[in-house]
């Protein structure tokens, strides 16, 4: 199969016309779990119902970590089925998109068959390159001023250069480089494409516009032709062909970078003065920008310039996020599986006093440990402080530690961008959890509008409705829809100077 091959071709959507409610699936993948959302529009309200959720997991195989890619499509396909059926008689789903998290990938050969088996971004199969770049200052500051993206462990520019060097033979088997979205979007219509939100969080596209960097390609030692010019979002790739009940569905490139969907779903303030977090398994602090930060400075603060996807900036820094509490979960027979649960938890947590010793998150001992618990444990006893008692203990911990982490970051976006940033928007699951909220709003000292919503899912089926022509942009798109979203206000309860 050719690059691009169907693009002359692509059938129309399925007809809609302007009466009829439009049926838009957002298939959103994360590193822990999975979720297919149903969108209706009905030309007033856009009415989501999550109608498949399912866990994800990183599958150990010897040393390595890997994905189980698979299964994941299994599930995709039977949210999908569960999406259409459970439509009134007659109505059909419009469209697809697909969102995952970043950077993991497949190579695939001429006829799509996989060639190399896709490891997790968590894998330590990248410590070594990833290392040897922070430590060549010239040669990080020259990929920082070509790619926008500075070393950070998991990029894909780290994972294709191990994989050629432990591989070399993978170099001649290989056709195309797909990433997560990119492929899920392949198997669903059989089109090959990058596109540009997902493209950005390899640390090989060109900062400069939307080409590869050959700078980059060339350094990490990464074959060209692997790649296609990255697309726009919203653009429409073909019909479903591999699930014979969906073939009148569309197949939509949305952003494929989760982070990206859920920028799009933010309700921003005209004068730009909004301090985004994406909380998650990470926490992605950043901004919108017309232009990318590629200053020193820039660089050492870790700041990611990725992309919008229709290619404009969201300079940003990931935090460790809830990976954090995710990990320590583990550690305790007795954890919450219900809302209700999670609710009685936090409340104990927020009763409890304030840590005295913070943790340093950035410890590179969080990144993949085999017991979280233990990890903390341990940089608390290197810091002569008593591990917590209990889980409540652990939770307040981490979600104090999580809201300094935010407001250093606040501070360094504000020395980079010279604004005066106003609020925090929120969105993502540690929207729900008000210890989090209510410790950012006090280390940040500005108020965090925790957004109630699924923030990736919603910006998915934006895209999906801008294809369809049911919107004219994200502007209008939240303009119509995302006012008001359901959200909760923190103020800061000890004002301090950032
Ligand atoms: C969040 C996310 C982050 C990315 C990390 C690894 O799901 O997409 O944005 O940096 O996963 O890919």
């Amino acid at each position: 199969m050719k690059w691009q091959k169907n693009q002359d071709s692509v059938p129309p959507f399925y007809l809609v016309k302007s009466s009829e409610k439009l049926h838009c699936a957002a298939v959103d993948l994360g590193a822990t779990s999975g979720r297919v959302i149903l969108g209706t529009w009905d030309g007033t309200a856009l009415i989501s119902t999550e109608v498949h959720r399912f866990p994800n997991t990183i599958r150990t195989l010897g040393n390595h970590d890997y994905w189980d890619i698979a299964g994941l499509w299994h599930e995709v396909r039977t949210g999908l089925l569960k999406a259409a059926a459970s439509l009134p008689a007659g109505e059909t789903l419009a469209s697809v998109g697909v969102d995952t998290w970043g950077v993991d990938h497949v190579l695939i050969n001429e006829a799509g068959r996989l060639v190399y088996p896709t490891h997790a971004y968590r894998d330590n199969r990248t410590q070594a390159g990833f290392k040897a770049l922070k430590s060549k200052s010239t040669d990080h500051a020259r990929i920082y001023r070509a790619t926008g993206i500075p070393a950070v462990f998991y990029n894909t520019s780290f994972q294709l250069a191990e994989t050629v060097a432990s591989s070399p033979e993978v170099k001649k088997l290989t056709a195309h480089c797909l990433f997560l979205p990119d492929y899920f979007n392949y198997l669903l219509c059989g089109r090959l494409a990058n596109e540009v939100s997902i493209s950005s969080t390899s640390q090989l596209l060109d900062v400069n516009g939307a080409k590869w960097s050959a700078t980059a390609l060339k350094h990490f030692g990464v074959p060209a032709h692997w790649f296609s010019t990255p697309i726009n979002a919203s653009t429409r790739l073909g019909r479903i062909s591999s699930i014979p009940e969906l073939k009148k569905t569309s197949v939509v490139a949305v952003p494929g970078h989760d982070t990206a969907c859920a920028y799009e779903a933010l309700p921003s303030s005209a004068d730009d003065n909004d301090l985004f977090i994406s909380s998650g398994t990470w926490s992605l602090v950043g901004c919108k920008s017309p232009t990318p930060f590629v200053s020193t400075a820039a660089m050492k603060a870790g700041i990611c310039n990725e992309r919008t996807g229709d290619g404009r900036f969201r300079p940003l820094t990931n935090l460790i996020g809830l990976w954090l509490l995710e990990g320590t979960l583990k550690a305790f027979t007795e954890r919450p599986t219900t809302n209700r649960q999670w609710q009685i938890l936090i409340r104990a947590a927020s009763k409890l006093p304030a840590p005295r010793q913070l943790l340093d998150i950035d410890d590179p001992a969080f990144a993949n440990p085999s017991s979280m618990k233990k990890a903390i444990d341990a940089q608390l006893r290197k810091n002569r402080t008593r591990p917590p008692q209990d889980l409540a203990g652990y939770v307040r911990l981490i979600c104090d530690s999580l809201g300094q982490g935010h407001a250093q970051v606040l501070k360094k976006f504000t020395r980079l961008s010279g604004r005066t940033f106003k609020r925090i928007l929120l969105v993502g699951g540690g929207a729900k959890n008000r210890l989090l909220c209510q410790a950012t709003a006090d280390a940040a000292g500005i108020p965090v509008v925790a957004l109630q919503v699924e923030g990736s899912a919603l910006g998915n089926l934006g895209s999906q409705l801008i294809a369809l022509k049911a919107f004219k942009s994200f502007a209008d798109f939240r303009e119509k829809i995302i006012h008001p979203l359901p959200s909760l206000t923190f103020k800061p309860r000890s004002p301090r100077s950032h």
